[in-house]
């Protein structure tokens, strides 16, 4: 059951209370990650194997598995899996295949000629986490961008299985994705190997994909230790269902669910116009949440959301603003009339036939994306994320009498005869 609170009689304090998460829950373990990081660094991939054996009960000669290894395990899972993986992947691409555009170049005065070019991150890290729900999906929200941008070189990690093996779904995504080498590493250790290098793990410029509480601890340490970037501070996943009488309320519970299941730590919340809507998704929620394998998680998750009973759908909106939900679902006959007041989201998923689901897995969008908040001012991941994007100009004899004197004033009044300077001895010579 969601506890109910009425929007109208929340103070503005009680509401930002509401939408705080906690951004911050993993100081106790810092010291475990700061002291995991040090051994990586200092140690290899002699770290890396005892780390094996002490977190994932397996002894690994080698720290990877390659083509032959890989294709093996492929093929232990069925054609109507592998047709799934190969759809989802073909709808990730096509999607994000739209993301890589060439900018126009601008003339910003007669012969002054400015533009932006992108070019591949070259070497990239990508965290496939294994431990409660093993993700094979993650990789292909990854993995696609990633070679759409061209990065040049492209490590996985993610922790071996009890067999020192992986997942067969994560190497059949391997296969779609024309990676040949998984490196066995999870944990803190897998961001400390992709961040300093081992003897056989690469080092990276940039580390991306979710993960517990010690890899997303370890993210932020060396995001601050190295030139090494992240893509984005991570935190529980989390939804956020807006909702009115025109909505299904078996529909609603089933997405408060989905989001539910993956953690104890998920939130899932409910903005609707509609008391008996309310009453509904909670009878619903308490049928449904016993028939999944994974109720416990769910429970625990749901224990710590909440609905909230709101006035219209523009007050709802208000209210989702403020959460910045990582998904948001409209569940509304009247979704259109409202899309255009979201301001902070991750993904949004409209109408009553649209589960976020379809988007975790296969429409095409990526589900890699901003929680916590961080909605407020980050992106979900994307092609951009794989790529810079670098200046370029370009001056003819025109551009610089047209522009010379500007810089040279504005040198002047700075003080910087030198950048002066460098404007006047080609001037001198046109
Ligand atoms: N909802 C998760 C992604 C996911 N769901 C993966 C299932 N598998 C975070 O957006
Ligand atoms: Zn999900």
């Amino acid at each position: 059951m969601l506890k109910v609170y009425n929007q109208e009689e929340l103070s503005p304090a009680a509401i930002e209370q509401l939408v705080l998460r906690n951004t911050d829950p993993n100081n106790a373990i810092s010291d475990t990650v700061y002291s995991i990081i040090e051994d990586v660094k200092s140690s290899g991939d002699k770290a890396l194997r005892a780390y094996a054996s002490k977190f994932d009960q397996v002894d690994l000669e080698q720290v990877y598995l390659d083509k032959d290894d890989i294709e093996e395990l492929a093929s232990t899972i069925s054609r109507d899996q592998q047709r799934a993986l190969e759809i989802a992947f073909q709808n990730i691409h096509r999607f994000h295949s739209t993301q890589l555009k060439r900018e126009r170049v601008t003339e910003t005065m007669p012969g002054v000629k400015c533009w932006r070019e992108a070019r591949p991150i070259e070497r990239v890290g990508l965290y496939i986490p294994g431990g409660s729900a093993v993700l094979p999906s993650t990789l292909l929200m990854l993995g696609v961008p990633a070679r759409i941008a061209g990065c040049k070189e492209i490590v996985v990690c993610s922790p071996p299985q009890k067999s020192g093996k992986i997942n067969g779904f994560v190497a059949y995504c391997l296969i779609l994705l024309k990676i040949e080498r998984i490196y066995l590493v999870g944990g803190a250790q897998a961001v400390a190997a992709m961040a300093f290098g081992t003897e056989t793990v690469p080092k990276v410029d940039k580390i991306f994909g979710p993960g517990n509480q010690f890899v997303t601890k370890a993210k932020s340490i060396i995001q601050g230790q190295t030139n090494v970037s992240i893509d984005m501070p991570a935190g529980p996943s989390e939804v956020l269902v807006i909702a009115d009488e025109t909505a299904n309320p078996a529909y609603v519970a089933a997405d408060l669910l989905a989001q539910a299941e993956h953690g104890p730590d998920s939130q899932a919340v409910l903005v609707s116009t509609s008391a008996e809507l309310i009453t509904e998704v909670n009878l619903e929620l308490n049928k449904q949440v016993g028939l999944l394998p994974r109720q416990e998680i769910a429970s625990a998750a749901l224990a710590n959301s909440y609905a909230i009973l709101t006035t219209d759908l523009r007050t709802a909106m208000e209210f989702s603003n403020q959460y910045a939900p990582e998904h948001l679902i409209i569940e509304s006959d009247a979704w259109q009339s409202i899309t255009s007041l979201i301001l902070n989201a991750g993904s949004v998923f409209l109408g009553h036939l649209t589960p976020e689901s379809a988007g975790d897995y296969a429409s095409g969008t990526n589900h890699t994306l901003p929680t916590s908040g961080y909605a407020k001012s980050y992106s979900g991941v994307s092609v951009d994320s794989f790529i810079k994007k670098i200046t370029f100009q370009q001056i003819s004899p025109e551009g610089l009498q047209q522009i010379g004197s500007v810089v040279e004033i504005l040198a002047e009044l700075e003080g910087l005869h030198g950048h002066k300077n460098a404007v006047s001895i080609r001037k001198a010579d046109l």
